[in-house]
């Protein structure tokens, strides 16, 4: 009986270990005269759940950029809510905001882009969210002086990383639109500091190096309208300013319906110097195929703009866009061709046309924004590295290890030689 009355009462005070442990809070003490001390304050408070925390890109730190010259950057993520050129939906004013709230679940904490083998926002670079561009939407005039400032004053600036061996005297600036004009703006600025044209990678279901009179326009005279400039004329704009590359600049993803009778728009754009990749060609190349074709015409020095229109998805994955354009890539088969192509030398980058109005409730658009951003801001981070001799090949990446079917798919087309340039080239001619 005694045993067994010692057996309960350890039982009991067991049972009161545990309630200590997991009920009773310690009790409030009033913090130190002298205040906390800083790395106690950062480690108890100094992170965000994704559902936590002011609404800025991936949760770094906001900075108001364009009034902050003394605060320098290598990668700054800038809104640019302007929608007013648009030809169908609008409301991607709200592709910024929309992009932002998607990009929650990334973190510095759990970052790690394990297609890559990095994580972006513990790496080398300062990574900023530059907060918008406050662009005005009644005068599109006004508007693209806005965004071409606006593009200039941070392009310009010194890179916080500075390192004239390399391409890294200017910080990049990853663009969130806003509807597609706003690559016009950006390439005016990069043609600006970098004094050459650019080759532009432009993902997209349509070309947009339409030539303004594609558009109704018996009301204006164009060219030379203010009407002239809207989200599928910019580059045929860029293009007669010169500030494209000709030759080196390459569209991904098309499968836009043509002006007229016959093929004359993709002769305007034969005009204007871009390889045409089309949706379907996907089924012949693969993902690798089209890698090589793009890493091809463009190579890895040429200084680059990458422009994604998120039309190029398929408007099942992603409906909230301006212009939805069905029996597009998938977001996995996006992806995997923006990583085979991380070795370009990316100098500037969009991601534009989310329009949340149009997204479905679970905020796919918005998340595939959200996600190609971060896929270009990981080969950024990974050029910059390698450039500076900082990159170390993971183990997964050796030969052998998990990648190696990779490998062998690599192998496979680079066995084509240039046969997959060859095939779309070819095929551009007809
Ligand atoms: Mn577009």
């Amino acid at each position: 009986m005694q045993l067994f009355i010692t057996f309960v009462l350890f039982l009991l005070a067991l049972l009161r270990l545990s309630r200590a442990s997991f009920y009773d809070n310690p009790p409030l003490e009033l913090p130190p005269a002298e205040g906390t001390p800083l790395d106690e304050l950062e480690r108890k408070w100094g992170t965000d759940f994704g559902f936590s925390g002011i609404m800025t890109y991936a949760h770094l730190p906001h900075i108001r950029c364009l009034t902050t010259p003394s605060e320098l950057f290598d990668i700054g993520i800038l809104g640019v809510p302007f929608d007013t050129s648009v030809s169908y939906r609008t409301g991607a004013r709200f592709g910024p905001r929309a992009i932002r709230a998607a990009s929650a679940r990334q973190t510095s904490f759990r970052g790690f882009n394990a297609r890559a083998g990095l994580n972006p926002y513990t790496a080398w670079p300062k990574i900023l969210d530059c907060g918008d561009v406050p662009v005005s939407p009644f005068d599109n005039a006004l508007a693209l002086r806005q965004m071409s400032e606006a593009y200039l004053e941070l392009v310009n600036r010194r890179a916080l990383s500075y390192d004239e061996s390399t391409f890294w005297t200017h910080p990049r600036v990853v663009s969130l639109g806003g509807d597609h004009s706003i690559a016009l703006p950006a390439l005016r600025a990069l043609n600006k500091v970098y004094e050459q044209p650019i080759a532009v990678l432009h993902f997209d279901a349509h070309l947009d190096t339409w030539h303004p009179a594609k558009y109704p326009s018996a009301w204006f005279e164009s060219p030379g309208a203010q009407s002239d400039m809207n989200h599928g004329s910019m580059f045929w704009i860029a293009s007669n300013e010169g500030l494209i590359l000709n030759s080196s600049s390459v569209h991904a993803g098309l499968r836009t319906r043509l002006s007229g009778d016959d093929f004359g728009d993709y002769h305007d754009d034969d005009r204007q110097g871009f390889l045409r990749i089309e949706t379907d060609d996907i089924d012949v190349l693969g993902v690798n195929g089209i890698v090589r074709t793009i890493l091809d015409t463009i190579g890895t020095e040429t200084p680059l703009y990458l422009s994604i229109d998120i039309d190029v998805l398929d408007p099942g994955i992603a409906p909230g866009t301006g212009t939805p354009e069905p029996g597009g890539w998938t977001t996995r088969e996006l992806i995997q061709i923006l990583r085979g192509i991380e070795g370009l030398n990316i100098v500037g980058a969009d991601v534009v046309e989310v329009s949340p109005g149009y997204d479905d409730r679970a905020e796919g658009t918005a998340l595939a924004g959200a996600h190609v951003a971060y896929e270009i801001i990981t080969s950024i981070v990974k050029r910059g590295m390698k450039d500076r001799g900082l990159w170390v090949e993971s183990e997964h990446e050796k030969p052998g290890r998990l990648s190696n079917w990779r490998d062998k798919a690599k192998q496979v087309i680079s066995d084509m030689g240039d046969g997959a340039q060859k095939v779309v080239g070819a095929r551009n001619e007809l």
